[in-house]
């Protein structure tokens, strides 16, 4: 073949493809143009083919101009691909029942679960005040949930928390759920020295009844502060700051006198019910106004001794409250129930 019937036959593939493809309507034709022109033993493949029985200098001339047509023929073929593929696909959805005009289905996303925000908001307000946080295991060791705090061996006092033991081999360590997170104290104040400011969030274990305001698996936030110093003022003016905080307005809480071994003296301290404005006329308080939210006091001297601190020198305070308990008020819930059942049309009201 010499240059002049090469370039002739280039010009020819192109006119012939483009009055070929002009003539196709619907995608099934595409196939064969490509395969009859742009396929392994196509028109123009074979031509470029042919060049190399070209002297080098035409060689190149050629394979440009050879290599333009091919990028030329396929853009051409792509593009009628593109408008007859979107012809069929509208062929399709008139045929179709389909109303594309309809919103999509909602796509459900997960959220924060009630308790998890109530828990962020009542550390993050800890934290402010300059409370460091501190984590401890549910399964508890006897001396840490109880022996150490002060409970006497075989104290009507441990009968207050209705215990899960966990099963042992005779001889070792009694273990149990932990019934509060005020082992955490004894975990925290046997590895940092005074002063000390530490906050314990966890969950804990009662063999308790489930009702409106009792569930066997509960939450509470462990409070700790030693210094110098430290009473029952410093703590009846951080909780009253801490409710506060929590729930945006001037809080009314209440101090009753209660006994915990580990504190002395102790206190309960109860939050006005929000449900019956403390009138006293609704379940959720039990008709007495009040909710008990927490109980506290002063870190009794045989605990401090029992970590090793000199009560002569440290004093400190302490506070476990009940997450739950908190978080029904803060959220207007009735029943502490409505945490753990899982009803998406509950949990969905809540966002953070
Ligand atoms: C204690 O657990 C003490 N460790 C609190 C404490 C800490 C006292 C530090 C002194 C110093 P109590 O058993 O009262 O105390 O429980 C504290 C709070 O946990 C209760 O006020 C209540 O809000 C919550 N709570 C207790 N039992 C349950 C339960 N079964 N379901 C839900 N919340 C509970």
């Amino acid at each position: 073949m010499t240059l002049k019937e090469w370039e002739e036959k280039c010009a020819d593939i192109k006119a012939r493809f483009s009055d070929a493809i002009s003539a196709v309507a619907a995608p099934g034709g595409l196939d064969a143009l490509k395969v009859s022109f742009l396929g392994r033993a196509g028109e123009l493949t074979l031509l470029l083919k042919s060049l190399k029985d070209f002297p080098l200098e035409e060689r190149k001339t050629l394979g440009a101009a050879g290599n333009a047509l091919k990028t030329e023929l396929t853009a051409i073929f792509d593009a009628k691909a593109a408008v007859l593929g979107r012809a069929a696909l509208e062929a399709d959805l008139q045929k179709s029942s389909a109303d594309l005009t309809l919103p999509p289905y909602p796509f459900p996303r997960g959220r924060v679960h009630p308790l998890t925000m109530a828990l962020r908001e009542m550390t993050g307000i800890l934290s402010r005040m300059g409370f460091a946080r501190a984590e401890g295991p549910c399964v508890e060791t006897e001396f840490n949930n109880f022996g150490a705090l002060n409970f006497p061996e075989d104290h009507p006092a441990r009968e207050m928390h209705d215990t899960l033991y966990v099963k042992t081999a005779p001889g070792a360590d009694k273990l149990l759920l932990r019934t509060h997170t005020s082992p955490v104290q004894i975990r925290y104040m046997l590895s940092h020295k005074p002063p000390l400011r530490v906050m314990a969030p966890g969950r804990c274990f009662r063999n308790d009844a489930m009702d409106a305001s009792h569930s066997p698996v509960f939450h509470q936030i462990e409070g700790l502060y030693v210094d110098k110093n430290v009473g029952l003022s410093d703590l009846k003016a951080t909780l009253t700051q801490f409710m506060t905080a929590l729930f945006k307005k001037e809080a009314e809480i209440r101090f009753r006198p209660s006994f915990f071994p580990f504190v002395e003296p102790g206190v309960e301290v109860d939050v006005k019910c929000v449900f019956c404005g403390g009138v006293g006329q609704c379940s959720v308080c039990k008709s007495t106004g009040w909710i008990e939210m927490l109980g506290a006091g002063v870190v009794h001297p045989n605990v401090l001794k029992s970590v090793g601190m000199d009560p002569e020198i440290w004093s400190g305070f302490a506070f476990g409250m009940g997450i739950e308990r908190l978080a029904m008020l803060m959220y207007g819930i009735k029943d502490i129930r409505a945490f753990y059942e899982n009803d998406i049309r509950v949990l969905s009201q809540f966002r953070p």
